[in-house]
């Protein structure tokens, strides 16, 4: 216990100097029980970096289709072609849902999808271009960099091609997933037939080089250890020092029902506040630290806020990947509801869009 606090102490006196933490400073803070020496120094940084301020944005998840000829083991969304169970949505389901989101005031489609075997690039592409026209004020983020390297291979385009091509047609930014843990061991045991995490490193530069900003995950609480941790968030610090590309980091607590890990139980709570407070103190080339709720459960995020957080992601309105897997919160939050969560945690809710432009500052109950 004397030696966890030590530890925190020597990670403090660097923060104090100016210094960037170290791996083994990491290591050691995940090795750590001082939970609340991390949490403080976390929400230190983060008062810092943004004040009182917790960012939310209003939002829809739109997951087009389930089939995918991946088939990750912590996967339970993915569908084998023909599986029953298995969906893709016509364009005119995507663009109703789009609509609806529009007119409950969403700022954000969050769109993505499993790697379908026979839908072509044009399906993609005639996709943002009818949403984009008829929703003009919707920011599009979509597809992995999973799926634009998949786009690639099926239109036989270069990467720097699909990017500028989606951009064109309005994609406005790319969300964080397929990361999962970048380190090639694991991703051996849990998507063995994914892209290997150079490769999504590889075409996240790509993303941030075509000009769309883009999030990171870190998928965590399955077979990784904390070293495997450790090194996923130095790989994604060493792309953010070369692009400045990332918007927010966001770690997934691991949802075990239905995959194919069948002894991996997740995270428990302490473990998802300690990485969260661990990747703001590690991540100091990061703006933006997100609580994604429908994977932590709404009170761990909350408590999250504490904790160095200062993003708790959107209403969400249609999740699957995570209830699919056996997520028990709920499957949307109303922005009242968003609300109530932060000034609960005594921080200051700013609506925002996909790209971090302030939509509008909540600082008073009584205009809700
Ligand atoms: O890449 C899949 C993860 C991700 C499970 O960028 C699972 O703003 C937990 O990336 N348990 C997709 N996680 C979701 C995602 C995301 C979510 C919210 C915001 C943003 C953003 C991105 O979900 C996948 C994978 O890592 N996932 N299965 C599971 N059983």
């Amino acid at each position: 216990m004397m030696e966890s606090s030590e530890c925190v102490v020597r990670v403090c006196d660097k923060v104090a100097r100016g210094e960037r933490i170290s791996d083994q400073d990491a290591l050691d803070l995940f090795n750590s029980d001082d939970l609340f020496g991390i949490g403080q120094l976390a929400a230190e940084i983060n008062e810092k970096k943004n004040g009182n301020r917790v960012f939310f944005n209003v939002n829809r998840h739109l997951n087009y289709t389930n089939f995918c000829v991946n088939q990750c083991r912590f996967c339970a969304f993915c569908h084998e072609p023909g599986q029953p169970g298995g969906y893709a949505y016509h364009l005119s389901e995507i663009l109703e849902k789009a609509a609806e989101a529009s007119a409950a005031g969403a700022t954000e489609l969050h769109m993505v999808g499993g790697l379908h075997p026979e839908l072509p690039f044009e399906f993609y592409l005639r996709m943002i271009t009818t949403i984009k026209a008829n929703n003009p004020n919707l920011k599009i983020k979509a597809f992995t960099a999973v799926e634009v390297d998949y786009f690639s291979k099926i239109s036989k385009l270069p990467v720097e091609t699909v990017i500028s091509e989606m951009k064109r047609l309005g994609l406005d930014s790319t969300p964080g997933g397929g990361a999962e843990i970048l380190g090639a061991e694991v991703r051996q045991q849990i998507c063995p037939e994914k892209i290997s995490g150079e490769r999504w490193l590889e075409v996240t530069q790509k993303i941030h080089e075509g000009g769309l900003k883009s999030n990171a995950t870190m998928l965590f609480g399955h077979v990784e250890g904390y070293a495997d941790r450790v090194d996923h968030m130095a790989k994604l610090r060493e792309l953010q020092d070369r692009t400045g590309g990332f918007q927010s980091f966001i770690p997934l607590a691991f949802q075990p029902d239905n995959t194919r890990i069948p002894n991996a139980k997740g995270p428990d709570g302490i473990d998802c506040l300690k990485t969260l407070a661990i990747s703001r103190i590690y991540l100091d080339n990061f703006q933006h630290i997100k609580a994604y709720w429908v994977m932590l459960g709404l009170k761990i995020a909350q408590v999250a806020l504490a904790f160095g957080v200062n993003d708790l992601d959107g209403t969400v309105i249609e999740e699957k990947i995570g209830h699919d897997a056996g997520a028990d919160s709920p499957q949307e939050l109303s922005k009242a509801e968003l609300l109530r969560q932060i000034r609960g945690a005594g921080k200051l809710p700013v609506e925002r869009d996909t790209l971090y432009q302030q939509v509008r500052v909540y600082d008073d109950v009584a205009d809700d």
